[in-house]
């Protein structure tokens, strides 16, 4: 595995051209322009896309920016791995075998510098996450998903728009914010008593870097609010939030 380790999530690259969309855009590329400087390996943990779906000769235009950049980087050295998220979990060949080295379709548990790491989107952990993870199961089913192929391309991404619209990514309480990072700290607990070192996820939105009696959990934050990126070095562990690094390159 090449080092040093990046680990983004929660980008939810849209398909319009707001000016927040175009912010956010010019941020990430910068991120991984960056990276494609100093090497390493790239994970994305997750909603890279707010939708993306991929028929067998179609994929989404709205991202060719990021797409290239992507490229770029991996053209440059850098290795990209990707671990599906919930808004993102419908592609085939071209994110499987075109633009990504490696797809975790259900996480990752890898061995890296005597380190193991449990890497995973994170959706449908949580104890009353139950109809969720019925749901989940459904969304990723292959009847479903051959279905939803056969809608014209068009129809099939207006409907996902729709959905996320009303997808408010930060619409809980502190309180209930806190009620889910104590459940995913039992959750890694258990975890890092198996033999796991670090936990990474994404999906919840919030930005927490936790140490543990016999390990690390990290949720990512996300590329909405904190510009946030998990880093391992081969030493040690840590969650950065972006700044601009133009003047250093
Ligand atoms: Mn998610």
């Amino acid at each position: 595995m090449k080092l040093p380790l990046y680990f983004i999530s929660d980008v939810h690259l849209n398909l319009n051209d707001s000016a927040n969309e175009v912010e956010k855009r010019g941020r990430l590329i910068e991120f991984v322009q960056y990276v494609s400087k100093t090497g390493g390996t790239l994970f994305i943990v997750g909603d890279l896309f707010d939708f993306w779906f991929e028929y067998k000769h179609v994929m989404p235009k709205a991202y060719f920016d990021i797409l290239t950049a992507l490229n770029d980087a991996k053209l440059n050295g850098v290795d990209l791995h990707f671990i599906p998220g919930n808004h993102d979990c419908w592609g085939r060949e071209f994110l499987d075998e075109t633009l990504f080295n490696k797809v975790y379709p259900e996480g990752a548990t890898l061995d890296i510098k005597g380190k193991r790491f449990l890497i995973s989107h994170g959706d449908g952990l949580l104890s009353w996450d139950r109809g969720y993870r019925v749901l989940r199961s459904v969304l990723r089913n292959r009847v479903f998903v051959f279905l939803y192929r056969w809608l014209h391309p068009d129809i099939g991404y207006a409907i996902a728009k729709n959905f996320s619209r009303n997808d408010d990514y930060d619409h809980y309480s502190a309180e209930q914010k806190e009620k889910i990072v104590e459940e995913l700290i039992q959750y890694s607990e258990e975890q890092c008593k198996n033999d796991i070192d670090y936990v990474i996820i994404g999906h919840y939105h919030q930005h927490k870097d936790i140490r543990l009696e016999n390990g690390q959990f990290l949720i990512l934050g996300d590329w909405i609010k904190y510009h946030s990126y998990g880093f391992f070095d081969g030493e040690s562990l840590s969650l950065k939030s972006w700044e601009s690094k133009k003047v250093e390159y």
